[in-house]
C-alpha cells in the first residue's frame, strides 16, 4: 500500500488531483459543474496553489476552506491498489443479484394495511422464480417508525407490526431452503431517541450512556446549538433539550440521534449485537450511512461555501471522518470476518478512490459499496424535475465501470427506497416505460459488478401520480413541504417541488394483481398507490411473455448461465457514440456483446459479427433497433448447456 504525498496550502491543484480523495472531491466539483477533466489538468489551473485559490476564486473559496481541505486529504493518505494481472476472487456475493426488500410496502399477512415478515415468506415462491440469489431486508427492527425503521429502538427485537422473532427465524429458515441468503439492514450511525442507550444518556448526565451521543452544551448561552451542521431532513442537526440543558446531533431526523463511534464501549456494543444476527445465521449486512461514523473531534463548524455547493453544512467533518477506516477494520475484524459475513456499505457522496480504500481486498474494510453519482444527471440534484438523459448516465457509469480492477468490486442499482424510480426519471412517457425498464435492467445486469434490484422495478414500476400533501408519509418528504410553504411557496409550488424527489414513489405497495391494493393488503394500506397495479403487476406479467418480468428472468437465467457476465472483463466500444452503447464481457473464450439504443428513436447499428448469436433481445429483433432497444450477443464457447 502506498501513500500519497501530504498536502499543504501550498500544494497545487494538480497535487490535489493527484490525491485519491482529492480527485474523486475534484470530480464531483467538474460532474455538478458539468466540466470535464481537462479543465484541471490544464496546466494554468492545475499550475494553482491552493492558498492562492482565495484570491484567484475574488474570495468565493475562503482560507478556511483551504484548511479543511488540507486536512481531509491527509487523513486518506492511502492509494489504493489498482491490479488487473490476478484474476478477480471469487465470492458468492460477486456473483448474486440481489433483491431489496421494504417490508412495509411488499405484502401484508395480516390484514392491517403493513407489510410484514409472514408477509414476505408467502412471496417467496416469486423471488425464486425471479431467480435472484440474495435478498436485502431494511429494516425490521424495534422502532417507533420515524424514519420507516432507520430509527432504531432495540437492535434484538421484531417491530411487532412486521411479526415476531418466530417469524423472523421461519423467514431466515425458509430463505435458506431455497438456496438464496438474506442480509440485514445495520443502522449504527444512529439510533431512536426512544432507544434506552439515549433515554438513558439523557435522563442521567452521569450515565456510562451520555459517551454513546453528541450531547453538547449550546453555544452561546447555551440557546444556540452547538455548531452550524445542518440535517439532511431540514433544519439544524441539533436538537434541543432545555429541561436538560443539552443539544443532542442528529444528522437525520429529530427522532435520529448519532451515536460517537469514538467511544469504544459502544463500538464493542455495536460488535456484540452484529454477532448476535451472524450467529442466528444471518449472511451479512447493508451498512447504512457507514461513511458517516466518524465525526470530527471537537465537531468544528462546516464550511458555509461547502454547505452551499453540498446543500448541506458540515458534511466536510463526516463523509469520510478521521477515524472512518480503523472504526470499519475493526467492525470487520470483530463481527464480519468470524462469520465470513458479507460487509455492504451505503456511502453517500463517496466517490471512486475512497470508494476503492473503502472496498480494495486488501484493506478489510467492505466488501461492497452503493456509490450514488450515477443517480442524478450531472448538475442535478435529486429534487430537481428534469429528463436524465442515458448519454450522460452512460458517460458516469463507463467511468467508474472503468475505475474498477481486479481488486474491487462496484455494486449496481439503480431504483432503491430512497428514490423516485428510474424509468420516470429517464422517460416518464407510458408508450416508451416497458422499453426503458429492460433496457436499464440489461445494463444493471450486465455490466461489472453485484446487482441490486429494487422491489417493483422487476415488474416495471414507476412513480406515482401522488395529487396531495396527505398521500406522503415520508418525513423527509413532509419536512422539506413544510420548509417550503414557511420560506413563502405556495401548496401547488410545494407538492411539485417535493413530488420531484420524493422516497415516496419507491414506497408505495407493491403491485402483485390487478385486485384491490394489488394484492399487497385486504385492508386499508399505511400509503396507498395510485391504481397503476391494474396495468402492471406480477400476476399479469407472469402471464405475458414479454413483459418485464419476463425480460429480468432471462437476463438473470442468462447471467447465471455465463460467468462471463459475471467475472469477465468489461470493455466499452469506442465507435458506439451518441446514443448507441455497446460493450464487451470476456472470460476466456467466451463473450458477451451488449447493444444499447439509449434514444427514443429507432437506430442503424452493426452486428457484432459471426460466431455471435443473439440471446436476447428487447425489442422486435429488426435490422435496426427500436426506441431503447438492449440485445445481448452471446459468443457461444462457454455455455454449459
Ligand atoms: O439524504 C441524503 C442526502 O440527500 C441521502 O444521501 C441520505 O444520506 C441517504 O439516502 C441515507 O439513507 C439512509 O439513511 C437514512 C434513511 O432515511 C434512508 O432510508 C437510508 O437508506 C437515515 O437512516
Amino acid at each position: 500500500m502506498s501513500t500519497a504525498p501530504p498536502i499543504t496550502a501550498r500544494s497545487r491543484i494538480r497535487d490535489v488531483y493527484a490525491h485519491p480523495l482529492g480527485r474523486d472531491i475534484i470530480d464531483k466539483l467538474l460532474l455538478q459543474l458539468g466540466r470535464s477533466r481537462r479543465w484541471v489538468t490544464n496546466p494554468i489551473v492545475g499550475g494553482v496553489r491552493l492558498d492562492r485559490l482565495p484570491r484567484w476564486t475574488g474570495g468565493r473559496v475562503d482560507p478556511g476552506f483551504v484548511a479543511t481541505l488540507v486536512d481531509l486529504l491527509n487523513q486518506h493518505p492511502d492509494v489504493p491498489v489498482d491490479d488487473d494481472t490476478t484474476p478477480v476472487t471469487p465470492a458468492w456475493w460477486k456473483e448474486a443479484v440481489f433483491y431489496q426488500i421494504y417490508p412495509r410496502s411488499f405484502s401484508d399477512s395480516d390484514g392491517d394495511g403493513i407489510g410484514d415478515l409472514p408477509g414476505i415468506i408467502e412471496r417467496l415462491d416469486h423471488l425464486e422464480h425471479l431467480g435472484v440469489d440474495a435478498i436485502w431486508l431494511c429494516p425490521v427492527y424495534d422502532s417507533p417508525n420515524d424514519d420507516n425503521g432507520y430509527d432504531i429502538r432495540d437492535y434484538r427485537a421484531i417491530l411487532a407490526e412486521y411479526g415476531t422473532m418466530a417469524d423472523f427465524d421461519r423467514l431466515l429458515a425458509e430463505v435458506h431452503r431455497r438456496g438464496m441468503r438474506l442480509i440485514m439492514d445495520l443502522v449504527v450511525n444512529h439510533t431512536s431517541d426512544e432507544h434506552p442507550w439515549f433515554v438513558e444518556a439523557l435522563r442521567d448526565p452521569h450515565s456510562p450512556y451520555r459517551a454513546y451521543y453528541f450531547l453538547r452544551p449550546g453555544a452561546g448561552d447555551g440557546s444556540r446549538p452547538p455548531n452550524n451542521w445542518t440535517s439532511f431532513f431540514s433544519g439544524p442537526a441539533w436538537r434541543h433539550y432545555p429541561e436538560h440543558d443539552v443539544w443532542a446531533l442528529h444528522l437525520f431526523s429529530s427522532k435520529q440521534m448519532d451515536l460517537d463511534w469514538d467511544h469504544a464501549p459502544m463500538r464493542a456494543d455495536v460488535v456484540d449485537m452484529v454477532r448476535w444476527w451472524l450467529d442466528k445465521g444471518v449472511d451479512g449486512f447493508r451498512l447504512d450511512v457507514i461513511n458517516y461514523i466518524s465525526k470530527r473531534p471537537g465537531l468544528p463548524d462546516g464550511d458555509p461555501t461547502i454547505g452551499e455547493l453540498m446543500q448541506f453544512t458540515g458534511v466536510e467533518h463526516y463523509f469520510a471522518g478521521p477515524r472512518l477506516h480503523e472504526h470499519l477494520r475493526q467492525l470487520r475484524r470483530e463481527a464480519f470476518a468470524p462469520y465470513d459475513a458479507v460487509a455492504i456499505g451505503e456511502t453517500p457522496g463517496v466517490g471512486i478512490e475512497l470508494g476503492k480504500l473503502l472496498t480494495g481486498e486488501d484493506r478489510d474494510e467492505l466488501d461492497l459499496i452503493f456509490s450514488f453519482d450515477h443517480l442524478e444527471a450531472p448538475g442535478r440534484v435529486r429534487y430537481d424535475d428534469y429528463r436524465y438523459d442515458l448519454r450522460d448516465l452512460r458517460r458516469v457509469l463507463e467511468r467508474h465501470q472503468r475505475a474498477h480492477g481486479n481488486r474491487h468490486w462496484p455494486a449496481l442499482f439503480f431504483d432503491n427506497h430512497d428514490n423516485p424510480r428510474m424509468v420516470s426519471k429517464v422517460d416518464p412517457r407510458p408508450e416508451h416505460r416497458v422499453a426503458v425498464a429492460k433496457l436499464l435492467a440489461t445494463i444493471q445486469l450486465t455490466l461489472r459488478g453485484t446487482p441490486f434490484l429494487y422491489q417493483g422495478q422487476e415488474i416495471g414500476m414507476v412513480n406515482q401520480d401522488f395529487t396531495s400533501i396527505d398521500q406522503l408519509r415520508d418525513v423527509e418528504s413532509r419536512n422539506r413541504y413544510a420548509d417550503l410553504l414557511a420560506a413563502g411557496r405556495s401548496e401547488q409550488e410545494a407538492l411539485a417541488d417535493v413530488l420531484a424527489g420524493s422516497r415516496d414513489h419507491a414506497r408505495t405497495p407493491m403491485a402483485w394483481d390487478a385486485g384491490p391494493h394489488g394484492g399487497f393488503t385486504t385492508g386499508v394500506p399505511w400509503i396507498a398507490g395510485d391504481g397503476d397495479h391494474q396495468g402492471c403487476n406480477v400476476a399479469d406479467s407472469r402471464a405475458d411473455a414479454g413483459s418485464v418480468l419476463a425480460w429480468h428472468r432471462a437476463l438473470i437465467a442468462l447471467r447465471r448461465d455465463l460467468p462471463a457476465l459475471v467475472y469477465g472483463a468489461i470493455d466499452f466500444d469506442r465507435s458506439g457514440r451518441g446514443h448507441l452503447w455497446r460493450y464487451r464481457r470476456a472470460l476466456g473464450e467466451s463473450e458477451v456483446v451488449v447493444v444499447c439504443n439509449l434514444g427514443d428513436r429507432p437506430r442503424r447499428f452493426r452486428t457484432p459479427g459471426a460466431g455471435y448469436a443473439l440471446a436476447l433481445s428487447s425489442g422486435d429483433s429488426g435490422s435496426r433497433l427500436a426506441a431503447y432497444e438492449a440485445r445481448v450477443y452471446v459468443r457461444r464457447a462457454d455455455r454449459r448447456d
